[in-house]
């Protein structure tokens, strides 16, 4: 794919991505304006499954779209079609050949991403999923300025992710892979597979931008979870086709990929699709609420562009408001956590909060006076 990226890529509305050279197993993208990014899946012969390294690479993209001030809306897709049979994927999930316990002995079979690329670390020893990016911006809750880092943990000056603070260099979730570089197939020290996919599931989660999957082919397993956990869904009619297969293969995805896709499409059809893993068409998961739209294939790029356009039209702090008001009620005291960081943000571009700083700086009394009690 590394000539035309996809079938379904228009090279007149993008650019690349400066932060995405050397990637191997996504691409990624700008619009030429700058306000779009496409991150895309390419691995089409394993219908877009990812190993570990695809995860870093993802990791990478989305964090650099997250902190640029430009990009309002990405695109997660999946290139193709598969050169060996022509079949198309979003994300097949997580490459099964060199899963969990034992999965070493499948490794031979997946090739190996090139040296001293992609995941291998902006900052010498950054490894996986945290990534670090330019300056200390992290995942997780909804960085804001200068040094943010995730969840209830602040990092200085270097990335940290998940709940775990990084002594140094960069480290992902919680779980430390071995090296300081990740590889195709990287575990922890315990020989199972690092599942740092849900590091990407936090940060698409807690992007204070909207992230639309479009699906040109197979969303399954944990590709079917990465379509839930984004804000909308627009999916190719033709080749479109939802299957949870997790209890197939023996995975399950117990959090967003499950709970809230129930709260999605609701619990009789949530429990239906894991428990009978059977396939959906893009109109019958439309008809099940779980898609927003279903385009001919040959128009779903442009329709999803068309969709980031009409975003964004509208206020940025409206929509991040929006999709922080959303997540909130069930994600307990992290949405609230989450929501309350952007209040908080509004609340100091007040005349009446920087009283407040002024009062403390200048040694006296806050003057509230000219601050009414608002009903
Ligand atoms: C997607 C399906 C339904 C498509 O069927 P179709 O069109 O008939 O194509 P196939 O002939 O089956 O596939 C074409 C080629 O692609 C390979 N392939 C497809 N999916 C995967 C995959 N996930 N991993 C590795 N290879 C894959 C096929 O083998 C085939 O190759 P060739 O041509 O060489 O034979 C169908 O393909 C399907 O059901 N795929 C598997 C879906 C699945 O079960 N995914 C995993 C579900 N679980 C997760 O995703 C959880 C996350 C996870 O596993 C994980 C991730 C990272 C780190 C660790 C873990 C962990 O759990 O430990």
């Amino acid at each position: 794919m590394a000539d035309q990226v996809s079938e379904l890529f228009d090279p007149a509305e993008w650019v690349d991505a400066p932060a995405g050279a050397g990637f191997t197993d996504i691409t990624y993208h700008h619009s030429t304006d700058g306000r779009i990014a496409r991150v895309a899946f390419d691995r089409p012969e394993v219908r877009n499954a990812f190993r570990p390294h695809t995860v870093d690479e993802l990791y990478r993209a989305l964090e650099d779209a997250r902190t640029n001030p430009r990009i309002g809306v990405v695109l997660l897709t999946g290139n193709g079609p598969s050169a060996k049979d022509g079949g198309w994927a979003f994300c097949s999930g997580g490459d099964q050949r060199i899963r969990g316990r034992d999965g070493y002995k499948y490794e031979a079979s997946v090739p190996e991403p090139v040296e001293g690329s992609a995941a291998v670390a902006s900052t010498g020893s950054a490894s996986s999923g945290a990534v670090a990016s330019t300056g200390s911006a992290s995942s997780g809750a909804v960085a804001s300025t200068g040094s943010a880092s995730s969840g209830a943990v602040a990092s200085t000056g270097s990335a940290s992710s998940g709940a775990v603070a990084s002594t140094g260099s960069a480290s992902s979730g919680a779980v430390a892979s071995t090296g300081s570089a990740s590889s195709g197939a990287v575990a922890d020290s315990a020989g199972l597979g690092r599942l740092h996919i849900l590091e990407v599931q936090r940060l698409i989660r807690f992007m204070p931008k909207v992230v639309i999957a479009v699906v040109p082919g197979w969303a399954a397993g944990g590709g079917h979870s990465l379509h839930v956990v984004c804000d909308l869904t627009i999916a190719s009619r033709e080749h479109g086709r939802f299957k949870q297969t997790d209890a197939d293969v023996g995975s399950f995805d117990a959090g967003y990929g499950s709970a809230y896709f129930a709260r999605q499409i609701g619990q009789k059809f949530a429990r239906e699709v894991f428990f009978l893993a059977e396939e959906y068409s893009a109109d019958r998961a439309y008809e099940m609420g779980a898609v927003n739209r279903v385009v001919p294939h040959a128009d779903l790029e442009r329709e999803a562009i068309a969709m980031a356009r009409t975003i964004l039209t509208k206020s940025p702090t409206a929509i991040r408001m929006l999709k922080f008001a959303f997540n909130a009620v069930d994600d307990g005291m992290v949405g609230q956590q989450v929501f309350a960081g952007e209040a908080t943000r509004l609340a100091y571009g007040t005349d009446e909060a920087v009283e407040g700083r002024d009062a403390f700086l200048e040694k006296r009394d806050p003057d509230w006076g000219p601050y009414p009690w608002h009903f």
